[in-house]
């Protein structure tokens, strides 16, 4: 077995090496008194010019979270996150239920404050010290990290980091949660010697049961209106060109709901846009590939005879208290793998099938133009409008991104008015929704691609609670610019609009007042990241909106500055 020995005075640097042996490049953290043993080290290393992780402050627990998070969407690796033992869990814990939602590893660490009152070094020296000790620090995350531990000695250090690395991984993917006590990460140490490379394999793809795979392909071949919805098949960029290949073998429309990812080109002709209700009835098989929620059963549901697949890694999404969709046949698998092999499986059903096939391609295709052909004639009627509409500035931001621009949406971008045709080129907000995550994402994001042009799109709610100040910070500070578009509204419209569903009559909407919704006067969003050098605007014209995203872009590629547009669009 090979091993690496490295020198080292304690814990803490021993874990630091590890975390760059096991291929870990950044260190997003929010530190406390717990730190002390970590932050020793990472000078120790700097003045060697030891590789190891690269330490990022982040001024907001959440936003370190979600830039972890947005590293990792693009890169697939595992991330890192340290924060000041309980309260500063506490703060994190909305990134960790949008981590955890939507399968992303990072290994979630914590200190512990000092255990011993004296006699060991690291032992209590400050008030907090007492009262932020917790009987059970992991219990307030626990139920939304796959694995929790806490690093008792150094002679488990490297069992207990690659356990916590290989469960972030392992599928269904996920955070894990590890506590770091302070007297353990500064034990002195001389040398330390791990196991290089690891010898942690995560074992291939979860293939489906062949069984299912054919009992889906004779479904699907003998329906009549098949559908196929998804949610973030994309989250792996080689299944979008598989989904193609499946839904044109037998001209199969595909609705993306509630994208998440790029799942399929928006362009294609077998796209019918983002929800499928117009679809529901007619359907008599549908395949449902990697989406939590396919449709909202209190307003619309298939026909009581469609038959309904369900594909995914855990299709009945177990970790969800509640979820009662049908599901006549369940393939459990990494749809990367189970798409071409259903694929396959629907070729000996081909020469039945043809005349379906082509009468259903002939019937996509015009539902495909007249839904485009709805969706441009929506923008011109309101082109011109000031306040701005949504739909107008989602269509400006399409005008001037190209094919690899990233773009990640907390609110309001209009997915009708942007086309993505390359996979990895969209993100959406976790399934858990947790606000705040938009604006560090982006930021993570640029840091994993830094020769891609990386938009962030935000209400003016979602932006204010994606901690603007620690975000601007961070990016001026590392040198990250990204382009983040507001389309302020002055409200939190989501909060607004789930009362007039509930009540389209009711108090609320008679007065139309709509208390613990409104956020005026607005701030001048547009003043607050030039704090932190940035370029800002405001944008209130809609001759202006495509001039001020062009200027903007300007800043971040030609001078690397972050930029921020706040778009004031019409209040509902
Ligand atoms: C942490 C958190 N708090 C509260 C909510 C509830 N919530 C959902 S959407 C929303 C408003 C979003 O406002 P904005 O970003 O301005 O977009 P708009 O609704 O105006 O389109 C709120 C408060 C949430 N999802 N997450
Ligand atoms: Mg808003």
């Amino acid at each position: 077995m090979a091993t690496k020995t490295v020198q080292v005075e304690t814990t803490a640097q021993a874990y630091l090496a590890l975390l760059r042996e096991r291929g870990i490049l950044y260190f997003f953290a929010n530190a406390g008194t717990d730190f002390a043993p970590l932050i020793d080290a990472f000078a120790r290393f700097a003045e060697r010019g030891t590789d190891i992780p690269k330490p990022i402050t982040v001024p907001h627990e959440n936003a370190a979270v979600a830039m972890a998070h947005g590293y990792y969407l693009v890169t697939g690796k595992p991330q890192v996150v340290m924060v000041h033992v309980n309260v500063g869990t506490a703060n994190a814990i909305t990134g960790i239920i949008n981590a955890s939602r939507a399968n992303v590893p990072i290994l979630f660490t914590a200190g512990r404050t000092p255990l011993t009152e004296s006699g060991l070094p690291g032992a209590r020296d400050v008030f907090t010290h007492w009262a932020q000790e917790a009987f059970d620090q992991a219990a307030m995350v626990r139920e939304y990290v796959k694995w929790d531990y806490e690093l008792r000695n150094f002679t488990q250090l490297e069992a207990v980091v690659d356990r916590a690395l290989e469960i972030a991984m392992t599928e269904p993917r996920g955070p894990v949660y590890l506590t770091l006590p302070r007297e353990v990460l500064s034990e002195p140490q001389v040398t330390f010697s791990m196991t290089s490379p690891q010898r942690r394999h995560l074992g291939g793809r979860l293939y489906p049961d062949p069984q299912s795979i054919e009992a889906a392909a004779a479904i699907l071949a003998a329906a009549q209106d098949p559908l196929i919805i998804t949610t973030t098949s994309g989250r792996n960029p080689e299944t979008v060109g598989n989904l193609v290949t499946l839904a044109e073998r037998f001209a199969i429309p595909v609705v993306v709901f509630n994208q998440r990812y790029m799942c399929f080109p928006t362009n294609h002709p077998l796209h019918l846009g983002f929800t499928p209700d117009p679809f529901l009835e007619t359907a008599d098989a549908i395949l449902v590939v990697d989406s939590d929620v396919p449709w909202y059963p209190s307003l619309k549901s298939p026909s009581g005879d469609c038959k309904v697949i369900q594909m995914g890694i855990d299709p009945s999404y177990s970790r969800y208290p509640i979820r009662g969709f049908p599901c006549d046949l369940a393939i459990r698998a990494d749809s990367t793998v189970a798409i071409p092999m259903l694929t396959e499986a629907l070729v000996p059903h081909h020469a039945r099938a043809q005349r379906r096939i082509t009468a259903r391609l002939k019937r996509t295709k015009a539902i495909h133009k007249q839904m485009r052909a709805t969706w441009r004639e929506a923008l011109e009627s309101i082109r011109d409008d000031s306040p701005l509409d949504p739909l107008w500035v989602s269509h400006c931001i399409n005008e001037i991104k190209d094919d690899d621009t990233i773009i990640l949406n907390e609110y309001d971008l209009v997915p009708s008015q942007v086309g993505f045709s390359r996979p990895g080129t969209f993100f959406g907000t976790s399934a858990a929704a947790g606000l705040g995550w938009g604006l560090g994402a982006s930021i993570g994001t640029k840091l994993a691609a830094p020769d891609k042009v990386v938009i962030a799109t935000l209400g003016d709610g979602s932006y204010m609670f994606g901690n603007p100040t620690s975000c601007h910070f961070v990016s001026q500070a590392l040198g990250i610019p990204t382009l983040t578009v507001i389309f302020n509204n002055g409200v939190w419209n989501a909060v607004r609009r789930a009362n007039l569903r509930m009540y389209p009559n009711g108090w609320a909407a008679k007065a139309n007042h709509f208390p613990l919704t409104e956020l005026q006067p607005s701030p001048q969003f547009e003043v607050l990241v030039t704090a932190c050098g940035g370029y800002g605007e405001r944008v209130e014209k809609a001759s202006e909106v495509l001039p001020a995203l062009r200027r903007a872009l300007r800043a971040v590629r030609e001078e690397s500055r972050q930029a921020v547009l706040n778009m004031i669009c019409k209040h509902p």
